[in-house]
């Protein structure tokens, strides 16, 4: 993790100990993960993953999900299913340490390149004193988007994720807290490219807004649709393009309300800024009580 702003770096031991320090160089993000067992025993390890793995246990234990369903697993324990619980827990700690603050935070998604930062760009240039924005910054590699959010006049800490395709809460944690957002800012988490892990990751997060673009196809809902069915927000970006693809924006909508009748659609151009006053407005009350 990079604060742009001082040049620090954090890094965190298994036992999840911070070492804040800066130098030079690049690190690789650790991707170290924490497992804790119902029956009081814990462990962690470091791997890059991308979800389908499993890992194995002497042992067979039961654990809870947030949901209320409990089931058992045998000698061969899904990784998957600890590493959500874990993070549901860390996801909580964050929901209340932004609201003990009056803090607001908006989790941004997309697939890769459909012009996250560039929304972000233009909002903080447009609105980022107005609406008192401040950027945690998620790739997997480079500081590259972090120093297009600084140069656009944002406070900014960027989150490498090396191998890993999605924040998690024990990242924004320690993000939030290098950060160190004012009472009553707005941060926006720009999460790592991909309509499909981000997705199964809360991150303590008041809302979520999923960016979608017209050079993507109007099936994209239908494809991935547990991105757009917990989406607060959806921004359909690169209007400019329209003429020149093939695209159906009302079968796009369609989609997208029949998984999710509640999700805000703006149709916007990032690099144009058509359509972005909707959007502002949406961002001043994304996460009030009662306005979203
Ligand atoms: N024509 C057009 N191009 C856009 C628009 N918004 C973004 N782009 C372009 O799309 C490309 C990707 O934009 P980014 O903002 O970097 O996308 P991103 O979602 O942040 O990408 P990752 O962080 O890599 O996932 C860039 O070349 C942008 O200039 C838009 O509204 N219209
Ligand atoms: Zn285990
Ligand atoms: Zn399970
Ligand atoms: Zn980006
Ligand atoms: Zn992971
Ligand atoms: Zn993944």
């Amino acid at each position: 993790m990079t604060n742009l702003q001082t040049g620090e770096h954090v890094h965190v031991d298994a036992a999840g100990n911070e070492f804040v320090h800066s130098h030079d160089h690049h690190h690789k993000d650790e991707h170290e993960h924490h497992h804790e067992h119902g029956d009081g025993h814990s462990h962690s390890h470091s791997h890059s993953h991308g979800h389908e793995h499993s890992h194995e246990h002497g042992h067979s234990h039961e654990h809870e999900h947030g949901n209320g369903h409990t089931h058992s697993h045998g000698s061969v324990v899904s990784l998957e299913h600890e590493v959500l619980l874990k993070n549901d827990r860390l996801a909580e700690q964050n929901r209340g340490w932004l609201e003990g603050r009056a803090i607001r935070a908006v989790n941004l998604m997309s697939s890769p390149g459909a012009g996250k930062t560039t929304l972000l760009e233009r909002t903080i240039r447009e609105r980022g004193s107005a609406l008192n924005l401040r950027v945690i910054e998620g790739d997997q590699e480079t500081t590259r988007d972090g120093e297009r959010i600084r140069a656009a006049g944002a406070s900014v800490v960027q989150i490498n994720t090396g191998a890993g395709c999605h924040l998690d809460a024990a990242m924004v944690g320690r993000a939030l807290r290098q950060l160190d957002p004012p009472a009553r800012s707005l941060v926006m988490i720009e999460n790592v490219g991909n309509l499909v892990c981000p997705a199964m990751f809360d991150l303590g997060e008041q809302a979520r807004a999923v960016v979608a673009s017209v050079t993507e196809g109007d099936d994209k809902p239908a494809k991935y649709p547990h991105m757009f069915r917990g989406a607060d927000a959806v921004v359909l970006n690169k209007m400019d393009l329209l003429p020149h693809v093939q695209f159906d924006v009302a079968a796009f909508e369609k989609r997208v309300h029949e998984l999710n009748p509640r999700a805000k659609i703006f149709r916007v151009s990032a690099t144009r800024g058509d359509g972005l006053d909707a959007w502002y407005d949406w961002l001043r009350d994304a996460g009030e009580p009662g306005k979203t």
